[in-house]
């Protein structure tokens, strides 16, 4: 007995209870309980069988996250995963929520393994930017053979306990408690005289590929395809390819060099630092303990646009009913449509099961009319993005929505208090931005307004979970954070073309850093003309951008933009009209352009982005470096291997950081480069914003 792992024995049979919350992860004392659990139970002359279970929400969800990178502790996983696979005893594991990674890797080690129905069971590490580290790599192709075992290993997607069952996975779906579940079937091994199956022993579903190898080599580039730039996942598909050409020992020891240098490496690091961020970010500052959310059964949002139609698709998606409300038939009708073609579209790609379009367009009732939003729990507006329409919309909102409800808007830049100040109850009134496509991009910023409730805050984190986003709470300011760091950037992007760069130079740098696209191409696919109306609205000049606009040339939409495009293509293609026109522009401005670095390029898109998120921090739009960072992995594709912008800028050094930006602020004249205080006072003491989060 220890204090995570009980044993209790039901006659012949052993159960060993696993018992550390939140999610049963490995650490050194669940491991050592297991050990000497089942080390016990084999040695017990009354015991016939052992089954291995746990106690709260969910079966091991892997090897425990937080003790990587310090000085490894005994047993090993190896070798409690050893001790149950030589057992001379039956060991059955029961599995309930979720095996995970290390945790189906000990699964695996058992002689059988039962689940519950809704169970899920993966190999995720890959997400971490490892590898399954204890022989789930040799282990799982033996239970369901390398195909399936290379796309679950190369991708970390976990599959669920009928397809589980299905491939061999699994012996049995068990119905109620996991426990009594693999008890009955340990009975069912006993009565049956059933020998221990020692996976590692059993190579008959490795033949067929052993045979033909492109059965394995087509998995692996199927599910590499996706994967730019991290290194991890082509690890995973080699250490898979070893079930093939090696003894499993061999294997196991090939297995475990690879994962000891994943584990080692920088881009784990980065990963595992984002794994703990995200769920850092959802812990709101500021709001008293114990605040519950408010109930959310029925939502409500207010234009069926781009951002509106995606939007409901999220509720819909998590089975929530939506009333979507436009103010006519026909901008109803033709959102709806959309909403229906995308579904469709998601299905025919095997995205969504065949009924899902059928079963989510039943749950979003389209209308027209605002008053409609009378029994809504939360109403999300999503309407055109200027202050005065806002205010319109949410000083009627007062009088139809419910009492308690949430009000929502979902403005990328607008005031949120100037929006709040509209209301009679600004304390229920904050920010939810989401990102196009809404039903696609996971980020959610949260904007808390100077009025809003704790308990509203509290729902809006609560329900951006249920709906699959990733909630980060930020406050008023314009651009909140995400926009803000990108206007930083989009800045210097401009100003590189005066300066001598030219667009596929810079977009080059960017996406050769990780980011999917650079800011010319993002530009031409959102529509340059956008930028170019309020900038006359505003009565702001940028002669290049207005230069091409001038020309007619606003993006993807009209063929020609920063690049040109093929009929039907979204293939940015160099356009040597584009360095003329600049070459021209520049000229009457009398400047003169110079060669500029790539590194000079990466620099001045990175580093100003840095800086305003050190102002960030500062204003306290932002409560905490990792916040900011997770805006950026799920809202503007920044490389899950780089941590994100703040993360990065501690490993490049903020010293370093701080001189190059004063060193640009002295060469381009721009005062916005000159290092943030926050930025510069970590710099001088030799911190990192991570040493912010330990009062630094
Ligand atoms: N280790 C340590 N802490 C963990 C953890 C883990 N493996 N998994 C979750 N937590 C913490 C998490 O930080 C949070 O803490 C709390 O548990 C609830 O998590 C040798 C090398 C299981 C699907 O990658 O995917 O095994 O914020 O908010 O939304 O081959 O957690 O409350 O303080 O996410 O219900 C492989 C990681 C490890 C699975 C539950 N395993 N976990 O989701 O709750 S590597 C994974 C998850 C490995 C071996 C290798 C999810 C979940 P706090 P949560 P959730």
């Amino acid at each position: 007995m220890s204090e995570v792992v009980k044993v209790e024995r039901h006659d012949v049979v052993a159960i060993v209870t696993i018992d550390s919350p939140p999610v049963n992860a490995l650490s050194a004392a669940v491991r050592k309980g297991v050990l000497d659990g089942v080390t016990n139970a084999a040695a017990d002359p009354q015991v016939q069988a052992i089954v291995i279970a746990c106690a709260g929400r969910t079966f091991i969800a892997g090897a425990d996250i937080t003790e990587f990178g310090k000085p490894p502790k005994s047993p090993g996983l190896h070798e409690v995963i050893a001790a149950i696979e030589n057992c001379s005893k039956p060991v059955i594991a029961a599995i309930h929520g979720t095996a995970l990674g290390g945790g189906l890797e000990l699964a695996l080690g058992c002689h059988f393994r039962v689940a519950v129905k809704d169970a899920r069971l993966g190999l995720p590490e890959v997400k971490l930017g490892l590898l399954p580290g204890a022989g789930g790599t040799q282990r799982l192709p033996r239970a369901v053979g390398p195909e399936l075992a290379v796309k679950m290993v190369v991708t970390g997607d976990p599959i669920s306990a009928p397809e589980a069952l299905k491939n061999g996975l699994i012996e049995e779906i068990v119905e109620g408690a996991p426990a009594a579940g693999g008890e009955a079937f340990a009975r069912k091994v006993i009565a049956e005289k059933r020998p221990p199956r020692r996976l590692r022993d059993d190579d008959s579903k490795l033949a067929a590929a052993k045979a033909d190898k492109s059965i394995f080599t087509n998995a692996a580039a199927a599910a590499n395809k996706r994967n730019r730039g991290l290194e991890a996942p082509l690890a995973c598909a080699e250490a898979v390819s070893h079930a093939l050409d090696m003894p499993f020992d061999e294997a196991l020891k090939a297995e475990r060099e690879l994962f000891l240098k994943l584990m080692n490496g920088d881009q784990s690091k980065a990963q595992r630092y984002a794994f703990f961020a995200e769920r850092e970010a959802a812990k709101i500052s500021g709001v008293p303990e114990g605040t519950k959310p408010r109930k959310v059964e029925q939502v409500a949002v207010i234009g069926a646009g781009t951002m509106g139609g995606g939007i409901a698709m999220s509720f819909a998606n998590a089975g929530i009913p939506v009333t979507l409300i436009e103010t006519g038939e026909e901008p109803l009708k033709r959102g709806l449509g959309i909403m229906q073609k995308n579904y469709e579209a998601t299905a025919a790609r095997g995205g969504i099961p065949a009924d899902a379009p059928a079963k989510r367009m039943a749950l979003i009732k389209g209308v027209v009319g605002l008053e409609n939003v009378k029994d809504a729990d939360l109403v999300i507006e999503a309407v055109f993005e200027t202050m005065a329409i806002k205010k319109e919309v949410f000083g009627k909102l007062d009088q139809y929505a419910k009492p308690g409800a949430v009000l929502a808007s979902n403005t990328s830049y607008l005031n949120v208090n100037e929006i709040a100040a509209t209301t009679k109850r600004p304390q229920d009134v904050l920010g939810m931005h989401f990102f196009s496509p809404a039903n696609v991009m996971k980020l959610c910023e949260i904007v808390r307004g100077e009025k809003t409730a704790p308990d509203v805050l509290m729902t809006a984190v609560t329900i951006a979970k249920r709906i699959a986003k990733v909630p980060v709470v930020v406050g008023v300011c314009d651009g909140f954070v995400g926009n803000r760091m990108l206007a930083a950037r989009s800045k210097q992007a401009d100003k590189l073309l005066y300066e001598g760069a030219l667009p596929q130079q810079v977009d080059a740098v960017v996406t050769r850093f990780g980011i999917p696209m650079g800011p010319f191409a993002m530009g031409d696919l959102a529509g340059l003309d956008i930028g170019w109306r309020s900038r006359k609205d505003r009565g702001i000049k940028s002669e290049i951008a207005d230069a091409i606009c001038e020309a007619g040339r606003f993006g993807q939409k009209t063929g020609k933009g920063y690049y040109k495009y093929e009929p039907g293509s979204r293939a940015p293609l160099p356009d040597p009209e584009i360095e003329k026109l600049i070459e021209e522009t520049v000229t009457k401005l009398g400047l003169k352009r110079r060669q500029v670095s790539d590194e000079e390029i990466l620099e001045r898109m990175v580093y100003p982005m840095v800086n305003e998120g050190a102002r960030i921090l500062e204003e306290k739009i932002a409560a905490r470096p990792a916040d900011i960072d997770v805006v950026w992995l799920y809202g503007y594709g920044w490389p899950v291997y780089r941590g994100g912008p703040m993360y990065y800028a501690d490993q490049v050094g903020l010293k370093h950081i701080a001189e190059r930006l004063a060193y640009y602020a002295k060469q381009t004249g721009d005062p916005s480069l000159e290092p943030a205080p926050l930025l510069k006072r970590l710099a001088d003491e030799g911190k990192t914003f991570a040493s912010l989060a330990k009062g630094g």
